[in-house]
């Protein structure tokens, strides 16, 4: 059986339950690992919601996006079991959206994307307001802080929250990534962003030197 194909089958009907069985025995029998899963099967199904242009259908939105999610915290004993596997780089990394940012399935992917690779990883998720986020930063001590914005309209609450940030924290080192900062390297520069990364290779290679460190 291609699991690749059958799972996106079966999300495709909104059959939950299925996805759910699928995505968990994909990874038991090692059909596929836990960045394919995401970056492969469940990033793509969340993107062809794009094709629901009317009001009508955003219900759609918040049923598909509710699949999704169920797998994701099914599948995190995986994550769990991993992590045992990878030794801890004694680094820690906090991840935020800003104010009014309600889309976070990308960032939760990235939470377990650091957890694989040994970082000790909290997520905060959706709509943060900056004083919430500046507790957070005196409370856990991270050693970066990593922001996703995916409507670019909410761009400015990034860079007001990195503005504040920076100005009490220099030491912090700001990741950034997310749709709206996609082929939007000239904005990324203007704002005081350490770094930006993409994809699940772009974190494996972030303590290599091999990455899209921004040199400003
Ligand atoms: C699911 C979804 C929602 C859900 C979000 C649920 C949740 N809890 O996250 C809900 C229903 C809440 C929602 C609401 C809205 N949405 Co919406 N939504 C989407 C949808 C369908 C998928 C987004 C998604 O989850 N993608 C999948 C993830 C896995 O991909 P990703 O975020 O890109 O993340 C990956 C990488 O980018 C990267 N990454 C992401 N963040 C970070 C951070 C770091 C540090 C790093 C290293 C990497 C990284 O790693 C991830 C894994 O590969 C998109 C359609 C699309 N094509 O994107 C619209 C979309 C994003 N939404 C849109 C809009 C307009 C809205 C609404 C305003 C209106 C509406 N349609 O209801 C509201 C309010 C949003 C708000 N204020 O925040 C627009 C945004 C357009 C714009 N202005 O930029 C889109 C593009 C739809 C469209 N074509 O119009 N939405």
């Amino acid at each position: 059986m291609d699991y690749k194909e059958a799972l996106l089958k079966s999300l495709d009907k909104e059959d939950k339950d299925k996805s759910v069985q699928l995505a968990i025995k994909g990874l038991n029998e090692v059909q596929f690992t836990i960045p394919f899963l995401y970056e492969e099967i469940l990033r793509p199904f969340l993107y062809s919601i794009d094709e629901c242009k009317d009001d009508d259908c955003i219900w759609k939105e918040h049923v598909r996006t509710s699949i999704v999610r169920t797998i994701i915290e099914c599948v995190y004993p995986h994550v769990i079991e991993q992590k045992k596997e990878v030794v801890s780089n004694g680094l820690k990394v906090l991840l935020v959206c800003p104010e009014k940012e309600y889309h976070e399935i990308g960032l939760r992917m990235v939470a377990d994307f650091f957890s694989l690779n040994g970082y000790e990883a909290i997520f905060i998720g959706t709509n943060t307001p900056k004083k919430q986020v500046l507790y957070a930063l005196v409370n856990t001590e991270p050693d970066y802080l990593a922001i996703s914005v995916t409507d670019y309209y909410l761009l400015f609450e990034a860079k007001k929250m990195i503005e504040k940030i920076k100005s009490i924290s220099g030491s912090i080192k700001i990741i950034v990534g997310g749709r709206a900062f996609k082929n939007n390297k000239e904005l990324i520069k203007e704002m005081e962003v350490d770094i930006y990364l993409e994809t699940y290779e772009d974190i494996v290679n972030l303590r290599k030197g091999d990455t899209n460190e921004i040199s400003l």
